[in-house]
């Protein structure tokens, strides 16, 4: 797993091993840390405070974790047990803020690894968000409306305890959208009985922002597009492979596509699909957030595109661009080679560390453009902010408001890793930029704070 070890620094080394000690059974969790304290070497060593206080042996250990047991009934009557958490990583410079994940595959590794990768992610975005996330076990795929339902009301039924609008504010992820939003507000406001921005990525009649459904995938391409102007490139004209075809994938097509870009493929965890003409965004829309249906079924729309069983070969179809929008290590060393021998002139990050630390180390050693997730899928999370802020004012905002500001925070945010990659002697380095940018602001809050 980890495979780019160059770390000297003997404080960070030993941060590291007890953490590799005490959480052995938590690798994503531990290549989630790794990848940033070696980022870090240059500013620990620049600053003997952040030894001195411990900052960074503080900052991997959650603040608190809740796990706990959702029960709920199926539609057969049968009674399900599932597993739910809620990790409140940091809550440094703002109250805990980051989504919910239902998906077969969480376990506490994966909500720690989302919820490191929160804190430094929800700091870029220059709002006053701490780094939490959370998420169950349960599988809504295939599960009927109200299993759905009953399942995230009995989640809600504990989750309620620990969170507030001012104390913990979660959200969507993978399999997390507009409907179990729905019911899991619908459950808070009935035992707490206060109508409050407690959630976001709301639906619009009831407190959701405008622009947030696209935000991530939307704010994934404004990322791309300054960072490719920097290099003297654009959209214009390239070809496009997107993994995924969820809330990410779906309008990070819109957008890359309005920018001039051409998206050619598209997945989801079962296969594939190729269309050279370019795959319409509003398809997928329709086969995903209407039809609930499989990717697959894009070939009765366009008969003439191509379908193809496992998701893992996506990365073999040419592209210029590359933008992983599924899930976490989607990209190891073997698809990244295949993607650089192909032609491929960036990856820009839109799930959450996507990329394993052999494929990062790929792209570096190609020079190929890199935007790593916790900086490029920030739009996200920072419109969750702007929900937020409209909550407490009681107002909405326009959608060209909200989307004049994420492009604004996103061309922002890439400006203040390329600033931090240079100051620290690593120009060009955004992954290093973004690490180092994050950690900054948490850092000094911490320091101002007290232990
Ligand atoms: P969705 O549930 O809307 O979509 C997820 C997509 O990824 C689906 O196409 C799904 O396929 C595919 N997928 C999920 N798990 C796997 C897997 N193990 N292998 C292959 N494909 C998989 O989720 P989102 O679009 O919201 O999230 C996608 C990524 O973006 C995640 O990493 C998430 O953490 C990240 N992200 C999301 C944000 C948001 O605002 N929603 C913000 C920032 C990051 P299938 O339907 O077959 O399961
Ligand atoms: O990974 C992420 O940043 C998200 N899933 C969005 C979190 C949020 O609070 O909007």
């Amino acid at each position: 797993m980890l495979t780019t070890m160059s770390m000297k620094n003997a404080y960070l080394l030993s941060v590291l091993d007890d953490l590799k000690a005490k959480s052995a059974h938590e690798p994503e969790f531990l290549q989630a840390v790794e990848e940033v304290l070696e980022s870090l070497e240059p500013v620990v060593e620049a600053d003997p405070r952040y030894e001195q206080q411990n900052v960074i042996g503080r900052m991997v250990e959650p603040e608190r974790i809740v796990m706990f047991r959702v029960p709920w009934v199926d539609d057969s009557g049968k009674v399900q047990v599932n597993r739910g958490y809620r990790v409140q990583f940091n809550s440094a410079i703002g109250p805990y803020k980051g989504g919910l994940r239902f998906h077969p595959t969480v376990n506490l590794s994966v909500v720690k690894f989302l919820g490191f990768e929160q804190i430094l992610k929800n700091s870029l975005t220059t709002l006053p968000m701490g780094g939490g996330k959370g998420g169950s076990d349960f599988d809504p795929k295939g599960k009927s409306d109200a299993e759905v339902m009953r399942f995230c009301q009995s989640f809600m039924t504990e989750l309620q305890r620990h969170i507030g609008p001012d104390t913990d504010v979660p959200a969507g992820d993978i399999g997390v959208g507009a409907r179990e939003i729905g019911f899991l507000f619908g459950q808070y406001k009935k035992i707490r009985d206060e109508f409050t921005g407690v959630l976001t990525g709301k639906g619009l009649s009831y407190g959701g922002s405008l622009a947030r459904t696209e935000a991530t995938g939307f704010g994934l391409c404004y990322f791309a597009d300054a960072q490719l102007r920097d290099n003297g490139q654009s959209f214009q004209g390239k070809k496009v492979v997107i993994s995924g075809s969820g809330n990410v994938a779906i309008y990070a097509n819109q957008k890359c596509t309005q920018l001039g870009g051409k998206v050619i493929a598209m997945s989801d965890s079962n296969g594939y699909i190729v269309d050279e003409k370019g795959i319409d965004y509003k398809v997928i829309q329709e086969i995903k957030e209407v039809k609930r249906a499989r990717i697959k079924t894009y070939l009765d729309y366009v008969p003439s595109a191509k379908y193809v069983e496992g998701c893992s070969g996506i990365w073999t179809v040419p592209c210029d661009i590359a933008m992983p929008c599924a899930t976490q290590n989607e990209i190891g060393e073997t698809a990244a080679d295949t993607l650089i021998a192909n032609g491929c002139i960036g990856v820009f990050e839109g799930a959450n560390m996507p990329s394993t630390p052999g494929a990062i180390a790929a792209y570096q050693a190609a020079g190929i453009l890199f935007a790593p997730a916790k900086a490029s899928n920030a739009g996200g999370v920072a419109t969750s902010g702007l929900e937020m802020s409209q909550n407490s004012e009681r107002l909405s905002w326009t959608f060209e408001e909200v989307d004049a500001k994420l492009k604004g925070i996103m061309e922002g945010i890439y400006a203040a890793c390329a600033a931090a990659a240079e100051r620290y002697g690593m120009k060009g380095n955004i992954q290093a930029g973004a690490n180092i940018a994050g950690f900054l602001k948490v850092a000094d809050a911490m320091l101002w704070q007290g232990i």
